[in-house]
């Protein structure tokens, strides 16, 4: 069966470009059919400067919305990364075969330690080897396809090369993953500047469509969207960033290609409203479900805890073995 793994940081509220990136793939595609695990990455948030007790309420919060977006506990294995020791332990080794250059060449590193800089703090060390422990995340379970949003290319690559490296230096131990991407959705830009991703750590909010943003707030958010002078609604995303990101949301929104939009409006004003619709339709059932699981946080931390113990069987022979392999001694 194939193996399938992929995380979300607890560094800010879930947006738009999580869900149609990422999470609804998961709870549509991902999860049937295969042996699929989803992790709130929550050691990865501590790489910028963060505050402890709203980590804590973001990966809770995280878990409760990756529930309510249809991840379903009986098909697929929800969990906690901190709660499960083998993703630190693997990502020493790991460490070991890495380069300091090949961090150094990542983009988002480059993008997040220039946007620490900017802000007068000073770039932690885990920022940098950051990409190491997703590499851990995901060779500690075997994972054959790791479903992410088009900007963590770079790292699943990176991923790949260091299990061919490890396989080839100390025996074959770790499976070679692929990424996996949506047709539609795999970069949503920022409504206010289209020309960058909508990150939930971005600085531009009015940009960003939160998954828990309430329906007027999406609307107004959509509204007043950057587009461009032209008037044809036409997709082109390298020459009209605004226009294409606005078409290629209701696209993913409604299951179809943003090319086939193109023409079909008149004017910008009615494929905003339309838009800001489909939107606030898709979110209406993820926030429906949350509102009920937030009622009830037993279920939440008791499928967390199940979680952890089924993750921590399928990933420790595999990092034992690791151990051994790399020249230490078994316990
Ligand atoms: N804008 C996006 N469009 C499509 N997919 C996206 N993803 C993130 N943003 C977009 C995908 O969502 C999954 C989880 O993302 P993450 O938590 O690893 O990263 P993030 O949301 O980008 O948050 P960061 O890195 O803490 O901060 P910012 O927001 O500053 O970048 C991934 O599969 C990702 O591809």
């Amino acid at each position: 069966m194939t193996r399938v793994f992929s995380g979300i940081k607890p560094t800010g509220h879930l947006t738009l470009g999580n869900y149609l990136g990422a999470v609804r793939r998961w709870a549509e595609v991902d999860q049937h059919g295969t042996d699929a695990l989803f992790c709130i990455v929550d050691l990865h948030a501590l790489t910028v400067d963060h505050d402890p007790a709203r980590v804590r309420r973001l990966s809770r919060q995280a878990a409760t919305l990756l529930l309510a977006s249809g991840l379903d506990p009986e098909l697929c294995t929800v969990f906690v990364q901190s709660h499960v020791d083998e993703h630190a332990r693997l990502s020493y080794l790991l460490e070991c075969v890495a380069s300091d250059g090949e961090m150094r060449r990542m983009i988002q590193y480059k993008e997040k330690a220039a946007r620490e800089r900017e802000r007068g703090g000073s770039v932690r060390l885990s920022l940098l080897t950051y990409p190491v422990l997703m590499a851990a995340d995901i060779l500690a379970y075997g994972t054959d396809e790791v479903p992410v949003g088009d900007d963590q290319t770079q790292h699943v690559e990176l991923t790949r090369d260091l299990a061919v490296r490890f396989n080839q230096r100390y025996g074959h131990t770790f499976v070679v993953p692929r990424a996996t991407h949506p047709k539609v959705g795999a970069r949503v830009m920022n409504l206010q500047e289209p020309t960058s991703k909508m990150g939930k750590t971005d600085d531009v909010g009015p940009g960003i469509v939160y998954l828990l943003d309430e329906p007027d707030v999406v609307r107004k958010k959509i509204m007043r969207a950057v587009t461009d002078s032209g008037r044809d609604v036409v997709y082109d995303r390298e020459g009209r960033p605004g226009l294409a990101n606005l078409l290629e949301i209701l696209a993913a929104c409604e299951g179809g290609n943003p090319e086939d939009l193109s023409g079909v409006y008149e004017s910008y004003g009615a494929l905003k409203k339309d838009t800001a619709e489909a939107v606030v339709e898709l979110l209406r059932p993820v926030q429906e479900r949350h509102k009920d699981l937030c009622a009830d946080p037993a279920y939440v931390e008791g499928v967390l805890r199940l979680g952890a113990e089924k993750a921590r069987e399928m990933a420790r022979p595999r990092v034992d073995a690791a151990y051994r392999a790399i020249g230490l001694l078994a316990a």
